[in-house]
């Protein structure tokens, strides 16, 4: 009898050290590992929508883009042609901007974009002063434009952060163009070489069929 309570006792204090031993390396694990990225949805007052409301309506199917052998072009009318990695253009400034994107399906959504102005891209570069429209080729053969002054103007950039996140695959990784005032066909996905163009009659996948080539989104989306 006093050795089964004995045998009971000796039980019990294994079992609570158990139980403590495990605690104690469980916390240890989950100290190690990464903290989860948290979506950012309020950014100084502004109300986000979230990665999960844009619908995907790509022309071939969302890209996969091998970092490693990803080059971001940058080719025409330029002395010189270039060809960055994605770790040179992480180290390049970065701003923030909230723009809300909208499809000519007539779905939107507004989000905190993260990116590196084409401003001090280009201002790197010895453009021709022809130069008046910069073409956007992407990796699923996709193409639009813009103009080289709607881009100064406004700052336009490129993005590879969407509300705090990396940018997701099917939103364009690893560059995103955000073609602010412009409708969802001129942000440019999967961005794998901007080409500046004297051609201002340039007319990308949707311009070329039927789409306007302005593409503002206060304006009529077809036409000009
Ligand atoms: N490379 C590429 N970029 C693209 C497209 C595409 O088919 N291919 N579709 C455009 C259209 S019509 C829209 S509305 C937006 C959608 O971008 P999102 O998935 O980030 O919302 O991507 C634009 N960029
Ligand atoms: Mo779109």
């Amino acid at each position: 009898m006093h050795d089964k309570t004995l045998s009971i006792k000796a039980l019990g204090v294994f079992m609570v050290l158990l139980f403590i031993t495990a605690g104690f390396f469980s916390g240890l694990a989950a100290e190690e590992s990464e903290p989860e990225e948290v979506e950012v949805r309020n950014y100084k007052g502004a109300k986000l929508g979230s990665v999960e409301d844009f619908r995907e309506n790509s022309i071939k199917g969302v890209q996969e883009i091998d970092i490693d052998k990803y080059r971001l072009k940058i080719t025409g009318l330029i002395k010189e042609d270039r060809a960055l990695t994605y770790e040179e253009l992480q180290k390049m400034k970065h701003i923030k901007k909230v723009v809300t994107l909208h499809c000519v399906e007539g779905w939107s959504v507004k989000a905190l974009w993260k990116g590196v102005p084409l401003k001090d891209l280009f201002s790197k570069l010895k453009i021709d002063s022809k130069v008046n429209t910069v073409i956007f080729h992407a990796a699923d053969g996709y193409t639009t434009s813009l103009s080289m002054t709607h881009i100064m103007d406004n700052n336009i950039i490129i993005a590879d952060h969407l509300n705090g996140l990396q940018l997701p695959p099917e939103q364009g990784f690893p560059f995103q163009l955000v073609a602010e005032q412009k409708w969802g066909y001129k942000w440019a996905r999967w961005i794998t070489k901007i080409e500046l163009s004297a051609n201002d009659d340039y007319r990308g996948y949707w311009e070329s069929r039927g789409y306007s080539s302005d593409g503002d989104y206060d304006e009529p989306r077809f036409g000009n």
